[in-house]
Formats: structure tokens, C-alpha cells, sequence
């Protein structure tokens, strides 16, 4: 029977080469984000067959209940959620922060994924489904400017595996997905749209790409039913970690 995952975030980066990964193994997905003309795009490529738009802005409870109230009847039996929509907003030090540009984090990383990820949770029961939750290097390594980012993505890792505790015996699988660089818009987004910032943090580096992240989704996705990884961070080749930092007198 064909199987359905509901990704959010799927206009840009991961979310958009999941959503094509998963159409291209057979399965319908739900695909969500604010910018309603690529996720019509991603439609016209895909097939409506295979694909249905839901365009809400994840932050907003009322519109994520509307959009999830209409779902078509043939993508209405969710097997997978793969919690995937969040942004970095900022690398100043905490001391210079925005305070909205964090609130936008929490908003979005936090409190969306967990109002989502609750909406959904009978269903996935109900179909012995599972969850994807996309986390980060920056829940398990502080670096400077990561403050409320890493804050929201170590919320995301630890909300995973208390899930994991608390469908025991339900058969719902629950992984956290932790990458670290992967070029996508991530990097633009995070300074507010400055090109040449991300341009010169990917250049020469050889991050990840989306498709890397996609193809391991797919890979956690179809193991046999009995397995569940529980936390899996990768890393490009050329990203590794570095010493504590020492302030002198
Ligand atoms: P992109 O910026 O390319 O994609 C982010 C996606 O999230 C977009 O589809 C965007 O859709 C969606 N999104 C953001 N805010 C909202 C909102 N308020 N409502 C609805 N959708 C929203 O970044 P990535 O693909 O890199 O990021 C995907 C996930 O991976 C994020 O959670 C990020 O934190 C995480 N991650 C990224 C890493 C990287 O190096 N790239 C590494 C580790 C984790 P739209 O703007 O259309 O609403
Ligand atoms: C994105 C990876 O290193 O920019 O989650 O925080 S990093």
C-alpha cells in the first residue's frame, strides 16, 4: 500500500529533496512551507497524484489545524512525520542577540514541531508510523554565536528520545536526524538574506548537500519495522571540532 509522509518545509533544502526522494520511492507526501509558488512548483514536477500542497505558516496553530482539517482523503493517513521546517536566525553573541530573531527560533523549532508533532501522534499510532525529527550538531557542540539555535535544536534531540520512551510498545519509530554543514538556504536565511556570507561559509568546504540528507532520511525511513536509530549525526568530510577557548587577563 502506498505510504505517506508529511515533511515540513519543503520549499527549499532538505525538506524539498526529501519530498522528491521519497515521491521517487513510491510514496505520497505531504509537502508544507510558507511560499505557496514552490510548493505549487513541487507539484507540477511530482504529480498532484503524489504530492498535495499545504501552505501555512508553521507558527500559526490555527492555520496548521486548517491546513491539516483539509487534507485530501487520499493523504490523510499520515505513516511518517519528518519534523524538518526550522532556521538559525543570527550569529551575534548572545549579549548582542535579537531578542525576536529568538523568539522566531523557539517559535518555529520548538513550539511548531512539538503542536505538529502532537496533532499527529494518533495517527501515526493508529498506522504503527514514524517520526524524523531534524536536529542539529549545534544540540551536542556549542559554538560561538549558536545560543538559542543550539538551545531550540538540543530541545528537538532530547524531545525526541523522550518520545521514543513514551511510544514504547506502540511500534512508532522516532529518530532525531542531527547534520552538521549542509549548503542549502540556511545560511542566507540565518543573516537575513546576505548571499555573500553564505557563499563564503560553504566555498572550498565541501558541505553536505540536501540530497545527502535526503538519501539518509530514505535510509532510516525503509529499515526493517524492528529497528529504530535513535540519534544519527553526520558531519561533511571537511567539518570537524575544535578546543574550549581560554579568555586571558
Ligand atoms: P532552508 O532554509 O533551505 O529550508 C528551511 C525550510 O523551513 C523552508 O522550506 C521554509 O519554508 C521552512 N520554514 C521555515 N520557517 C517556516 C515557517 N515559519 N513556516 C513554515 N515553514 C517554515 O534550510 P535547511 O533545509 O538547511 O533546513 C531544514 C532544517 O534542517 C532546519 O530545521 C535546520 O535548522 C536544519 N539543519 C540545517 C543544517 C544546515 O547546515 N543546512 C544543519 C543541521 C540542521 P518557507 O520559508 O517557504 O516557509
Ligand atoms: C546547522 C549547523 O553548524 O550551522 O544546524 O549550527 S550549524
Amino acid at each position: 500500500m502506498t505510504k505517506t509522509a508529511l515533511i515540513t518545509g519543503t520549499t527549499s533544502g532538505f525538506g524539498a529533496a526529501t519530498a522528491r526522494r521519497f515521491v521517487a520511492g513510491g510514496w505520497r507526501v505531504i509537502a508544507t512551507g510558507r511560499r505557496a509558488e514552490r510548493l505549487q512548483a513541487l507539484v507540477e514536477e511530482l504529480g498532484a497524484d503524489h504530492v498535495h500542497a499545504a501552505v501555512f505558516d508553521i507558527r500559526d496553530a490555527q492555520a496548521m489545524d486548517a491546513a491539516m482539517d483539509a487534507l485530501p482523503a487520499a493523504f490523510r493517513g499520515i505513516d511518517l512525520l519528518i519534523n524538518n521546517a526550522g532556521l538559525a536566525q543570527g550569529t551575534k553573541p548572545a549579549q548582542e542577540a535579537r531578542l525576536d530573531d529568538w523568539q522566531r527560533m523557539i517559535d518555529t523549532n520548538v513550539t511548531a514541531l512539538v503542536t505538529l508533532t502532537r496533532r499527529v501522534l494518533p495517527t501515526l499510532i493508529e498506522r504503527r508510523g514514524a517520526i524524523v525529527n531534524i536536529s542539529s550538531t549545534a544540540a551536542n557542540y556549542p559554538y560561538p554565536g549558536g545560543n538559542v539555535y543550539g538551545g531550540t535544536k538540543a530541545f528537538v534531540s532530547q524531545f525526541s528520545l523522550g518520545l521514543r520512551s513514551d511510544l514504547h510498545g506502540t511500534g512508532v519509530r522516532v529518530t532525531t536526524l542531527e547534520p552538521g554543514m549542509a549548503e542549502t538556504e540556511f545560511t542566507l536565511v540565518r543573516t537575513h538574506g546576505d548571499q555573500a556570507a553564505s557563499d563564503a561559509l560553504y566555498h572550498g568546504a565541501q558541505p553536505m548537500t540536501a540530497q545527502d540528507i535526503a538519501d539518509t532520511i530514505w535510509w532510516i525511513a525503509t529499515l526493517p519495522p524492528h529497528l529504530n536509530v535513535n540519534r544519527l549525526e553526520m558531519m561533511p568530510v571537511s567539518q570537524s571540532f575544535a578546543g574550549f577557548q581560554v579568555a586571558r587577563e
